[in-house]
């Protein structure tokens, strides 16, 4: 009696520790002949002026590439989780993809202020990452499995300036302002800073700082027009850089302003609506390009926005094109739903960075550190209409980098 108990305990045993087993085994890599690509944008908050562009450039390229049969025997979903527009909010996002909705790679996050503290998170779990709005420095080194198709502030933000010279010779006294509180402000305004020092006709007469937070820069402008400038140049998120816009020329400035990676929506809009006529910005995107995959893009894009597209989502759709080529040219090699995951994600990381994309953007590539290499940089004017109500950005500049 008593042995037949302990038999029936070991049995239960057994048969308990099978099941565990069973219900912590993986779950197949890929279900369905589904591979699932995380994005995550800002849906809400500040950063969603930018973050809703993305979204709406990432969808369009998931039903393209899909259309176009480029991955044969597997389909594209998109798994799109809000980042808020902090920081706190993007590495919820990025855990939730990785862990719950078990994606491939993640395309994102909106902010470079966001992904100093959420891409550790995915290079820690051996998530491949695309950055596609990231232009701080130092993005691409924060791993192996972190990239990015968003042109980084040293190679956009000079151009601007050589613009504004173009434009407008005269100018000699510059003042400067910058959102302390964002990395990518931050970032920026140390490149436009040195771009003006290394004019020797300009004259850096004032750097102001500002928050992204604020909603009223009395103070900062009073301060600054005081002082003259012909140029003034911002760096800040599309909030307070409109607003800041919009009180300049309501406190009577008339000289030039020069906008960073921050004022390049249509959504600035109409924060400053009449008020943003003339506007420089500078732009890694042109919708004017000839390039053949961005007349298909442009094509998808008005068909289902009935509006050209802007640079927010010209960039999604670059790297959800990296990351479907990409999966396309490793399939070839292999029968994807047989790695595991984990291999999946590192196979992929491997493969992407080898490769050399026609993008919307232009011919594009990666460095080894996952920097992405862009042949052309561009001006805009931001272009208003009478009533304030409607705009667009006439392109001034393309700049060719050289290689
Ligand atoms: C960054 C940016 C922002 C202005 C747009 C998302 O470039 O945070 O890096």
């Amino acid at each position: 009696m008593r042995w037949r108990q302990r038999w029936l305990g070991w049995s239960i045993g057994a048969i308990a520790l099978g099941l565990s087993s069973c219900t912590t085994a993986e779950p197949p890599t890929l279900s369905d002949n589904t591979i699932p690509l995380g994005a995550a944008f800002a849906q809400t908050g500040n950063a969603s002026l930018y973050g809703q562009e993305s979204a709406q450039g990432a969808q369009v390229a998931v039903a393209f590439f899909n259309a176009q049969g480029e991955l044969k025997d597997y389909t594209l979903r998109l798994v799109l989780q809000d980042t808020g527009s902090d920081e706190a909010g993007a590495v919820n996002a990025f855990q939730t993809l990785i862990n719950r909705d078990r994606v491939v790679g993640i395309i994102g996050p909106t902010l470079s202020q966001q992904a100093f503290s959420a891409d550790p998170i995915a290079e820690q779990a051996g998530v491949p990452v695309v950055a596609a709005s990231n232009t701080a420095r130092g993005i691409p080194q924060l791993g192996a499995f972190i990239s990015r198709v968003s042109a980084g502030v040293e190679v956009v933000a000079p151009t601007a300036i050589d613009a504004a010279l173009v434009i407008n010779p005269n100018i000699r006294r510059v003042a400067v302002f910058f959102a302390q509180d964002d990395a990518f402000s931050r970032s920026e305004t140390d490149i436009f800073q040195q771009a003006i020092r290394s004019k020797p006709n300009l004259e850096l007469i004032t750097v102001q700082q500002t928050q992204t937070t604020d909603t009223n820069f009395q103070a900062q402008i009073n301060a600054t027009l005081s002082l003259n400038p012909d140029l003034i140049v911002i760096s800040g998120l599309a909030a307070d850089g409109g607003n800041l816009i919009r009180q300049l020329r309501e406190l009577g400035y008339q000289g030039v302003i020069l906008g960073g990676n921050g004022v390049n929506t249509v959504n600035v809009f109409p924060v400053c609506r009449r008020l943003c006529n003339g506007v420089l910005v500078a732009q890694a995107y042109n919708p004017e390009n000839p390039a053949p995959m961005n007349l298909k893009f442009r094509d998808a894009f008005e068909a289902q926005y009935r509006q050209l597209p802007s640079q927010f989502s010209a960039q999604a759709f670059t790297a959800v094109q990296v990351f479907a080529q990409s999966l396309s040219k490793l399939s070839q090699q292999q029968e994807l739903g047989q790695l595991s995951l984990a291999e999946l994600r590192q196979a992929l990381n491997q493969q992407l960075l080898q490769d050399t994309y026609d993008t919307p953007l232009g011919e594009l590539r990666f460095t080894p550190e996952g920097e992405v290499v862009q042949r052309y940089f561009y001006v805009g004017q931001i272009e208003m209409s009478e009533d304030g109500q409607t705009g667009q950005f006439r392109l001034v500049r393309q700049v060719e980098r050289q290689p």
